[in-house]
């Protein structure tokens, strides 16, 4: 690498702090995202999982909630690693998985109103950031078929949007394989699908390791579950502490505890 190139992390963390948000192209291949789609159809079916009744969620757009309870090949994405230094580096390497979750945008369906994922926290904005959120394309995300829709540079203004109201935004036109990553005051929502086939998408949210996390990975995987992930996987899930002190159970770690692993020293111990 020459002396001038700039690191891709540095870039789209650089983008990230300009705009508000970055695209990663080819992150992963067809055969994933086949696999992904084909999966969360026989979820879907299995478990009778329907649109709900709400124009937050879409009423043609059916979520499947809390993916990591539903078999490894969902392991890989809070790990990804391309993904995650960026996550990590607009929060910090003690950050979570907040939720993880399937956005299937079906024919019809209309645009969700803009929103910032991080407007229900009691903060004064702009603020530093407290959510990270990835969205995975498993198709390609068209202006047509609902490709989420962005607002540049709304990260730093110093209000959330109001629910309902029409804001001028830009769809974040993808290829499948590619991941959109945004600050969590970004003003964004998913967009209309004015085509005949769903938009598949995964959304993989982070939040900084000192808010609670918005699925309880915690409470909603079982325990055997979480005994099989590595362990970085069960840090991010919350089997960790934040800076060695928030989230501990008598001075352990919830990973030392229930899984007898290593861990860090508590900070109590360290002073
Ligand atoms: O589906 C999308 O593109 C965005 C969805 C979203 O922003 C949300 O549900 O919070």
């Amino acid at each position: 690498m020459g002396t001038e190139e700039i690191d891709p992390v540095e870039r789209h963390l650089a983008q990230i702090e300009e705009r508000g948000y970055t695209i990663v192209p080819a992150v992963f291949d067809d055969d994933t995202a086949s696999d992904l789609v084909d999966a969360l159809d026989r979820i879907e079916s299995e478990r009778g999982i329907l649109a709900s009744d709400n124009s937050f969620e879409g009423r043609s757009t059916v979520r499947v909630y809390n993916l990591l309870a539903h078999g490894p090949r969902f392991e890989a994405i809070p790990v990804q690693p391309d993904i995650l230094r960026i996550v990590e580096g607009v929060l910090d390497s003690g950050c979570l998985v907040s939720s993880l979750s399937s956005i299937a945008i079906g024919a019809g369906e209309t645009a969700q109103p803009i929103h910032s994922d991080d407007q229900v926290l009691p903060l004064p904005k702009p603020h530093v950031a407290t959510v990270c959120n990835t969205m995975w394309a498993l198709t390609d995300f068209t202006e047509a078929n609902g490709a989420t829709r962005v607002i540049p540079g709304s990260h730093l203004w110093d209000h959330s949007p109001t629910y309902g109201v029409h804001y001028d935004s830009e769809p974040a036109e993808m290829h499948r394989g590619s991941v959109l990553v945004w600050h969590g005051s970004l003003w964004h929502g998913g967009g209309a699908n004015r085509t005949a086939d769903r938009r598949y998408g995964i959304a993989m949210n982070y939040c900084a390791g000192w808010i609670r996390q918005q699925e309880n990975q915690q409470l909603g995987l079982a325990l055997d579950t979480v005994a099989g992930f590595t362990p970085r996987l069960r840090e991010l899930c919350g089997f960790s502490t934040y800076r060695q002190l928030i989230g501990h159970i008598e001075k352990q770690t919830p990973a030392q505890r229930f899984f007898d692993t290593a861990g860090p020293t508590s900070l109590f111990d360290a002073t």
